[in-house]
């Protein structure tokens, strides 16, 4: 086997963003662009002579090509092993699983999450740290820095790894295990849940509809779900990862699930509804007409988890990203744990778990995951609520009426202004940001400002301080809005306002969610000067 130094020239805009480096899948195949990337991963972390990597991707469109290339250098690179999922699919929840489990020095992960695919469609590269979460700003700052001064790469001239087959191959000295995609992952989910428990469900005649989006979900959930567990053939819809996902949008909200929004309608129903994102981290939860939100989602089962074997006597804590609505701190609260407020990025959770500090961790972007691996994880959230419900015996819709009565309801939507220019967002955040110190005792759409700031955070483990991570206003009666650009995007800004409005167990809980925060999207309006920033009367995708 030979291999060669490439000469390369560092290429501008390879920071990785809010998850790992996202760009149009055309920019990805430029020549040498996935190359000086991934050159830049091994030498920002010491090199990748003797290491070994899990490498996998959700099967979109390039996934193959890049698995290839990627095999190539770190073969030409030194690495002593990789372990590849067959046919280049692993979701980034099996990833950080595999890292885990085998004590790989990390992983590279080939997603753009949820954003489309498709040769027009977005593309992405994650690595993946020793712990299985995603690299910490440091190391992406490392990477970054490689990115800048990168003058040659090394690749194998040619790759003969069959990687759509199961076995041991080698490429000159390195070892590459494909291997099944979904069996690791199974054993764990086996051993965290009540399978007795959910396959008693399904036999008595219990119904789920979930919707893998044509992604990479699709094999887990069909051989756990409908396998192993019992859930009639057919439960799975969407099943076959495609590489531009059915032409869709994997992204697990009602905006994009809507064929999951449809089948959950009507009184012939299923019992329980749910979807995962292109690479399976994300989960979306419903009942017989009723959408679940992310935010009530972790507050609900952080205070019935004990039902499940892996949580039972053991919760230290929970963690919520700062736009995350704060419905989990009230059962926090009650449970007498700790409840940290995070920086919105995965990446932020993984201290508080590896320290014990925090069981279950959740974001308001769809994400759910606990101590059991160091990233987000769609199905296993599914599984979490399934073991639940087939413990509790209430249905879900239920389960979550019952829980505003006891704690009352934390009314919660996003609005995203997408692709705006990026000058206007930044135009926007600066003007309000220097907004801020006046706005305590103020009015606005009729709420009462209680305070207002621009969220740090000093991470209790490393004491590393991120600052500037979005602008957080409180009005009287718990109710807040919070506005921040996304780390994910591809193109222009996209500007998050994350809506909530608190009505106690008392309350009315049955209002229409818009109407319920009419008057916090009013407050937003006069104090951001949204439409006059963006031109933009209202938001492109309201979830
Ligand atoms: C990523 C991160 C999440 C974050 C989400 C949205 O998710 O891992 O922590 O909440 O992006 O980020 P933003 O608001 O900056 O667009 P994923 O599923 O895309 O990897």
């Amino acid at each position: 086997m030979s291999f060669k130094t490439v000469p390369t020239t560092p290429i501008a805009g390879q920071k990785p963003g809010t998850s790992g480096l996202r760009k149009k899948t055309a920019i990805f195949r430029q020549p040498g662009y996935l190359e000086n990337f991934v050159q830049c991963i091994f030498d920002g972390t010491g090199g990748a002579t003797g290491k070994t990597y899990v490498l996998g991707g959700d099967g979109r469109f390039f996934n193959a090509d890049a698995i290839h290339v990627i095999i190539r250098m770190a073969a030409a690179n030194g690495a002593a092993r990789l372990i590849v999922g067959q046919d280049g699919i692993l979701s980034t929840p099996a990833v950080s699983n595999l890292i885990r489990k085998y004590e790989t020095d990390g992983g590279i992960i080939l997603s753009a999450s949820h954003n489309p695919g498709g040769e027009d469609g977005d593309f992405g590269v994650k690595f993946n740290a020793a712990n299985g979460g995603p690299a910490p700003e440091k190391i992406t700052d490392a990477i970054y820095a490689r990115t800048q001064k990168i003058t040659e790469f090394q690749i194998a001239e040619a790759s003969a790894c069959p990687i759509d087959q199961i076995g041991q191959f080698s490429l000159g000295a390195t070892q590459i295990d494909v291997i099944d995609p979904v069996q690791d992952y199974e054993d764990l989910m086996r051993v965290l849940f009540d399978f007795a428990a959910i396959q008693a469900l399904f036999a008595g005649g219990f119904r789920i509809c979930f919707d893998a989006m044509h992604a990479v979900t699709g094999p887990y959930a069909k051989r756990i779900l409908e396998g192993t567990l019992g859930a009639p053939v057919g439960s799975v819809i969407n099943a076959l990862p495609s590489p531009d996902f059915g032409g869709g949008h994997p992204d697990p909200n009602p905006v994009w699930a809507h064929e999951l929004v449809s089948a959950m309608s009507g009184p012939d129903a299923p019992d329980f509804g749910a979807a995962s994102d292109g690479d399976g981290d994300r989960n979306m939860i419903m009942g017989k007409d009723t959408f679940v939100t992310p935010s009530d989602s972790l507050a609900l089962l952080t205070a019935h988890a004990h039902l499940a074997p892996a949580y039972a006597g053991n919760f230290t804590g929970v963690a919520r990203s700062m736009p995350t609505s704060q419905a989990v701190d009230r059962v926090a609260e009650r449970l007498g744990i700790p409840c940290f407020e995070t920086p919105t990025g995965w990446k932020f959770f993984g201290n508080l778990l590896d320290a014990g500090k925090a069981t279950l961790c959740g974001e308001e972007s769809a994400g759910t995951g606990s101590n059991h691996i160091r990233e987000k994880d769609g199905l296993w959230a599914v599984l979490l609520w399934l073991n639940i419900l087939a413990r509790d015996g209430r249905n879900i819709v239920q389960l979550q009426k019952d829980h505003w009565r006891s704690f009352g309801r934390n009314y919660y939507s996003r609005h995203d202004y997408e692709e705006i220019p990026t000058k206007a967002a930044t135009g926007l955040m600066t003007a309000l940001r220097a907004s801020l110190p006046d706005l305590a005792g103020k009015t606005a759409g009729g709420l009462i400002i209680l305070g207002a700031d621009d969220f740090s955070y000093a991470d209790p483990v490393d004491g590393s301080l991120t600052e500037a991570q979005g602008v957080r206003i409180r009005f009287e009666g718990g109710s807040r809005v919070v506005l921040r650009l996304s780390g994910t995007g591809t193109q222009g800004a996209t500007l998050r306002v994350y809506l909530e409005r608190f009505v106690p167990a008392d309350g009315d809980h049955a209002m229409n969610v818009q109407d319920a925060l009419s008057p916090v999207l009013a407050a937003a309006e006069t104090l951001a000067q949204i439409s006059h920033h963006t031109g933009r009367d209202k938001a492109d995708v309201i979830t």
